[in-house]
């Protein structure tokens, strides 16, 4: 039996012949799915298997224990393929066969259409194409910051080459040398609409070697000619591999073969009895498994393979009213903090082409091994960064908030999915991105990460409540995004002109930080826009209006027990650097509406896409500086 890890090129005659006789059983048993399900991906799946069969049975991998720390990553690109990864997995003896087969996209069941984490030696849920690659070079950079010792596989398709963020990952791996990084193209020529070369030319060799990568062909249903190929790639230690697999879509059923029509369904009853008898398979397989699909799964989903990296936030810093500090610095200054209080922690601050903005540079000159700069590439990056975060790295990222969230939304949505922990800051959002205007402006950092199910916002009022916010972000499970404008801000005082967030303050998520105390209304204030709503209460209650002011710096999370006492104040507004018909304004209105306990809401945000200047100016214009928040509170008041 060939040892596990490639680490010999010849794959025993004995193993090529037992692969081989499996094959046909797996090639049956996705037919027999797929029919089953009546949906689902025979013909990619029947292309790659014999990928899959040596994946799984060579890399260094245990079915017994699938999350084993140092496992070789497996990672699927093209999750649709799923039929035959399932069934190579369950070949390998990570499951039973005839249980995936049964419940394949059974509702309930961990046999999702595309490959999901849940599944036992699945590391990386996939489906959107054109991601995986990101997910490998990211499992890869964790590789090298943990010194885990192990080699990422990425499995592809050929379509998915004609993806942008494909060529994002293959530069940044060749940029870093991850010679422990492998890739496999199923290049079946085959894809939903045709023939790939007549959907879209893409020479799949060229673009690897281009980018500095090894590149070797092989048959990619000879089992022997891949085992030989992978062993290749790994004895080459000076720069990541592309093997390219030459395959027949639906390959070991006459019919399918090279017909792009079996790329997404299952056969018909006829079809079925034809293919399996070509197979030398007995038909009644799918009766069989029909009838097996009534009773439960017995497949356990299995605890996802994360290991995140918590790290101490260190001791904060304290900013006083003698100076204005923009949130992007503290950000910064705390990350250098973190980093030099946890010296031995696999830590990683990913950047596109913006550190001085964004204020890594601190960072960048400690660390400069665990500085990975991407260049403008933010879709691989946000995958990049999230996949090293479930592989035990304390992932940072620092972009604007336009790139880090608008630019690669799908990209942090397939993060949630995957249970990855990002720390994700999301710098110069809001009309406080001043003179670069319109592009430039994130007004939805709340909103768009409201969709999500896992992640949580913050978004820090002065540059104490960032600093605290960041160093307990560091010290979150899941994925946190800290949300931040441009501007220098003043330090946010309490009623005795002390500092708000410092001193005996500790950020807790999901609090909400009374700073005025007011009977006429409340100012519910975030982020960038808070100093002028205090400062707009204190001329208020100097006119004998009485406004408190509440800071609310996790918007997508409110304290239910202050929320109470709030909603008995006659008029609550809201304040806030966002588009008001979602960000803060919507978390209030739907607590209120939820909980039954209404008061009046006036609404001050940003009600378009406005034009570009100081942010000042822009502030001014749009009604919510201080003068222009006090103007509306006290017409509200006044006119009720
Ligand atoms: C980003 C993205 N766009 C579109 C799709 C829809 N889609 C699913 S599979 C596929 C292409 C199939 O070709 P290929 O990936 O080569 O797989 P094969 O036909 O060989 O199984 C497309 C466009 C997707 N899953 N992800």
């Amino acid at each position: 039996m060939t040892e596990r890890g490639f680490a010999t090129p010849v794959l025993d005659a004995a193993d090529v012949e037992a692969l081989a006789v499996s094959a046909r059983r797996l090639r049956g048993a996705i037919l027999t799915m797929t029919a089953l399900a009546a949906s689902g991906h025979p013909g990619g799946s029947m292309s790659s298997l014999e990928m899959y069969q040596v994946l799984y049975g060579y890399a260094n991998v245990r079915p017994g224990d699938p999350v084993w720390d140092g496992r070789d990553r497996i990672i699927v690109s093209h999750g649709h393929t799923s039929p035959g990864v399932y069934t190579a997995l369950a070949g390998a003896g990570f499951f039973d066969l005839e249980d995936a087969v049964a419940h394949f996209r059974q509702a309930g069941s961990v046999f999702e259409g595309h490959v999901e984490r849940s599944v036992p030696g699945v590391e990386w849920s996939s489906g959107n194409l054109g991601q995986g690659l990101s997910a490998g070079v990211g499992s890869a950079i964790a590789a090298r910051l943990t010194g885990g010792g192990w080699h990422t596989y990425v499995a592809m398709s050929d379509a998915e080459q004609m993806k942008g963020q494909v060529g994002e990952a293959r530069r940044l791996a060749a940029k870093y040398r991850l010679c422990d990084l492998t890739v496999i193209v199923d290049l079946n020529h085959a894809q939903i609409s045709g023939h790939t070369q007549e959907v879209m030319p893409v020479d799949v060799a060229a673009g690897f070697a281009a980018d500095g990568w090894g590149v070797i062909e092989c048959d990619g249903h000879d089992t022997a000619d891949i085992h030989a190929a992978l062993h290749a790639a790994r004895a080459d230690a000076t720069r990541p591999f592309a093997v390219l697999a030459h395959t027949t879509i639906g390959r070991g059923v006459s019919f399918m073969e090279d017909d792009p029509e079996y790329h997404g369904r299952g056969l018909t009853p006829d079809e079925y009895a034809r293919a399996m008898t070509e197979l030398g398979l007995d038909p009644v397989w799918l009766e069989r498994a029909r009838s097996e699909r009534v009773r439960p799964c017995a497949t356990a989903a299995e605890a996802p393979a994360a290991t995140i990296e918590l790290l101490p936030g260190a001791t904060p810093r304290t900013y006083t009213r003698a100076k204005d500090t923009d949130n992007r610095s503290a950000w910064g200054a705390a990350l250098a903090d973190i980093a030099a209080a946890n010296p031995d922690a696999p830590i990683a601050v990913f950047d596109c082409d913006l550190m001085t903005s964004v204020k890594t540079g601190a960072f960048a000159e400690a660390r400069p091994d665990a500085f990975i700069e991407c260049g403008v590439g933010e879709h691989n990056t946000a995958v990049a960064a999230g996949a090293s975060s479930i592989n035990g790295v304390a992932a940072f990222w620092a972009d604007f908030g336009v790139f880090g969230l608008d630019e690669a939304y799908n990209q942090q949505r397939l993060n949630d999915i995957n249970g990855a922990g990002l720390k994700l800051v999301l710098t110069h959002c809001g009309l406080d991105v001043g003179e670069d205007g319109k592009t430039h402006q994130c007004l939805d950092y709340v909103s768009a990460l409201r969709n999500m199910f896992g992640w949580r916002v913050i978004v820090p009022a002065d540059p104490n409540q960032a600093d605290r916010a960041v160093r307990a972000a560091a010290g979150m499970p899941g994925c946190v995004a800290v949300a931040m404008g441009r501007s220098k801000l003043p330090v946010v005082v309490g009623e005795t002109g002390e500092p708000a967030f410092a001193g005996d303050y500790a950020f807790r998520y999901g609090a909400i930080d009374e700073v005025r105390g007011g009977s006429a209304a409340t100012i519910l204030a975030m982020g960038t826009l808070v100093g002028a709503a205090v400062d707009a209460a204190d001329a208020l209650r100097a006119e004998g209006l009485d406004v408190g002011v509440a800071v609310v710096s996790c918007p997508l999370e409110l304290d239910s027990t202050v929320m109470e006492r709030l909603a008995g104040s006659p008029l609550l507004v809201t304040v806030e650097d966002h588009n008001l018909r979602t960000g803060l304004a919507a978390s209030v209105a739907e607590w209120m509406a939820v909980t039954g306990q209404a008061t009046h809401l006036l609404r001050l945000g940003v009600d378009s896409y406005r034009s570009s200047g100081t942010a000042r100016d822009l502030f001014a214009e749009a009604g919510l500086d201080a003068a222009g928040i006090a103007r509306s509170v006290r017409s509200a008041l006044t006119e009720r």
